[in-house]
């Protein structure tokens, strides 16, 4: 078996939550960061009848998007320490919370880089901080970093995966909402779906916390809010934990672009 190659955007949510769980299952993997505007790295999924999407992931010549699909078909061919649970009662709670994490998480992660609630100045400086991280896993033209918090706006996957929250609920309002959602899937925890093991939908809402903190931006809105809750801010260290005893290092982006270290 090959080791697989793993087509990213070092800053996507998505891509980050198939990097964790290969991470987390010790499997070692390639990465191939993906030019942003050109795409080419993807130019073979055309005759594949695929999108120039990432998550993309190819093992052993088979070809597989979108990272729940990735992730479960991940834990057919590398099933220890599985993401699903021992049984069908727990895959099914799991399944769920991954898809509390994909349908209302994610498109309040893409909201926050179109709006802003407080210093427009802080929300530039942080959108200009995702462009520079993106452009030391792959370089981009100066012009598309200086306009990047702009450019940001009139990306349609971007705007598409927003408007799966409702944009006249106000940016605090909406983050107090989800860490509520958040304890709810939690349940008696100490992982997501009420699990007693780590599995698929804390690694998919690990790194989208944490990325904003660890790359440095001055308003990690949602990272804040988990640390000021104390369930929240205990769930964090427990998948912290089980996944730094794995890795060390389980996010997309070099150890160069860290500025908070956890
Ligand atoms: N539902 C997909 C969403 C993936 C996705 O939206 N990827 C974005 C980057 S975060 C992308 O590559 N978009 C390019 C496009 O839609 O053209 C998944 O879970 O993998």
């Amino acid at each position: 078996m090959t080791a697989p190659t793993l087509y990213v955007y070092c800053t996507s949510p998505y891509a980050a939550k198939v990097a964790a769980v290969l991470h987390f299952k010790s499997v070692p993997f390639e990465t191939v960061h993906l030019d942003p505007v050109t795409k080419a790295e993807l130019a073979f999924v055309d005759k594949l009848n695929l999108r120039k999407i990432v998550p993309t992931i190819t093992v052993d010549g088979e070809t597989r998007q979108n990272s729940t699909d990735i992730c479960i078909w991940l834990d057919q061919r590398y099933p220890q320490p599985s993401i699903l649970g021992a049984d069908a009662h727990s895959r099914a709670a799991i399944l769920k919370a991954d898809r509390w994490v994909s349908d209302n998480f994610m498109p309040a992660f893409f909201r926050e880089l179109l709006h802003h609630h407080g210093s427009y100045l802080t929300w530039l400086k942080d959108r200009w901080r995702y462009g520079e991280v993106l452009h030391a896993c792959k370089p981009i033209p100066w012009y598309l970093r200086l306009f990047y918090p702009w450019i940001l706006k009139h990306v349609g996957f971007i705007r598409a995966h927003a408007r799966g929250t409702r944009w006249d609920e106000s940016l605090p309002a909406m983050r107090h909402r989800l860490l509520g959602e958040f304890l709810q899937q939690l349940g008696d925890g100490p992982f997501l779906g009420g699990q007693a093991r780590v599995n698929l939908a804390d690694l998919a809402l690990y790194p989208t916390i944490m990325t904003p903190y660890v790359v440095g931006l001055e308003n990690p809105a949602m990272h804040i809010l988990f640390e000021q809750d104390p369930q929240a801010r205990a769930w964090l260290a427990r998948v912290r934990d089980a996944l730094m005893e794995k890795t060390g290092f389980p996010y997309l982006f070099s150890t160069d672009a860290v500025v908070r270290p956890v």
